[in-house]
């Protein structure tokens, strides 16, 4: 296993990110807690119980970094009630992570519905699952009722949903992670939630779509145990994502393992690393993985804390699972360090369009807009 190098915004330029990590094409992780410390969507959306008092310990620095931020994790929790309130009425998408949903042509089972109707479930599978986040998901929900109450913008019962709170049931069949929200895009003109960190400040994918009908960049919001699988993000793009709540797990591969995550016999690529675990069977078909997974190997397997920003290059392969109930925000970007490799792909995508798609050959308009499907 490789490990992940870990930076602060404190003492990390941005020359030295470009030269370090970004031309290199290297990951990094990055606390960033004194620029979050000034975004409205630490202050708005979310809400800090005290934390525990401070042991005075003859630790390194990095030592009591890591307690600090543990600390801050477990005592920072989305503010369901103030998120509802902003914009409750959205449409989101949602992906349904539990293990007994199953998977749709090697996919995660997807969902649309009002942001308001995901933290009702989020409220309700928080409170049954109970622990710290369920005791704060239980806090969440009566101020909600409450907020209700005061606006009046709920034919609910409060009462009728709290008892229903208290009476919640696990179901295991649903664990729904709210992804690629495109929050920024549409309120661009009315709230800032954050602001771009400064490494990432040369962004053409999103300054020119910024014009367009969609974006890339992304709100995240599920609670722990939700997941991503495995893949590299869209046209070879860097992307950047921190934790605003939460703690993740992510497991990276560099662009040169990719031949080795393509089933011999299939040649699809593999959902979830773990699942070689599990099926001796499936295992056969990645023969070439165990080595990269090895101790010495390619892996970075590593925790990313709250407050932390991490840096994803392009044609990276990963993965990823909340360990915590984490909202993260995230953009993919190009720009000239990456520009090229996004190019390359278009170009290899373009042939095999031509190739599979008989109607395609000689008919440049219809690749164009089978391309631009594909990637909107
Ligand atoms: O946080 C996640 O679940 C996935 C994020 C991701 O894949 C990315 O930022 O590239």
């Amino acid at each position: 296993m490789s490990p992940i190098a870990r930076e602060s915004c404190a003492t990390l330029s941005v020359a030295d990110f470009y030269r370090r990590y970004m031309l290199p094409n290297q990951p990094v992780l990055i606390d960033i807690s004194a620029l979050t410390a000034l975004w409205r969507v630490r202050s708005e959306w979310t809400r800090e119980q005290a934390a525990e008092a401070e042991e005075a310990a003859a630790e390194g620095e990095e030592q009591q970094a890591k307690k600090q931020r543990a600390a801050t994790s477990a005592a920072r929790q989305l503010d369901a009630a103030a998120v509802r309130a902003a914009c409750g009425a959205e449409e989101v998408t949602v992906h349904n992570c539990a293990p007994a949903a199953g998977r749709v042509m090697g996919r995660l089972h997807t969902a649309k519905m009002s942001l308001d109707e995901y933290l009702r479930w989020w409220e309700a599978h928080c409170a049954a699952r109970g622990g710290a986040a369920g005791a704060a998901a239980a806090a969440n929900e009566a101020r909600a009722a409450q907020l209700q109450r005061l606006s009046e913008l709920s034919p609910t019962e409060p009462e009728a949903e709290a008892e229903a709170g208290a009476e919640a049931v696990l179901d295991d069949s649903l664990l729904y992670y709210l992804k690629d929200w495109n929050f920024v895009k549409d309120h661009e003109s009315d709230v800032q939630l954050y602001t771009r960190p400064p490494y990432f400040a040369e962004d053409w994918l999103n300054d020119h779509e910024a014009e367009q009908s969609s974006d890339h960049r992304f709100v995240y919001l599920g609670p722990a145990d939700t997941f991503t699988p495995l893949h590299k993000d869209v046209l070879n793009s860097f992307s950047w994502s921190v934790n605003i709540t939460g703690r993740k797990r992510w497991w990276m591969l560099p662009p040169s393992s990719e031949a080795a995550l393509m089933s011999t016999r299939t040649g699809t690529q593999l959902f979830d690393l773990r699942d070689l675990d599990t099926s001796d069977e499936l295992a056969a078909e990645f023969p070439a993985l165990p080595a990269l997974l090895a101790e010495g190997g390619e892996l970075m397997d590593f925790e990313q804390g709250v407050d932390e920003v991490l840096f994803v290059p392009s044609g990276w392969w990963h993965q990823v699972q909340n360990l915590e109930d984490t909202l993260s925000v995230n953009h993919n970007w190009l720009n000239a360090c990456n520009v090229r490799w996004s190019w390359s792909y278009l170009q290899q995508q373009h042939a095999r369009i031509v190739k599979e798609v008989p109607e395609c050959d000689g008919d440049e308009e219809t690749t164009q807009q089978l391309l631009e499907f594909k990637y909107e």
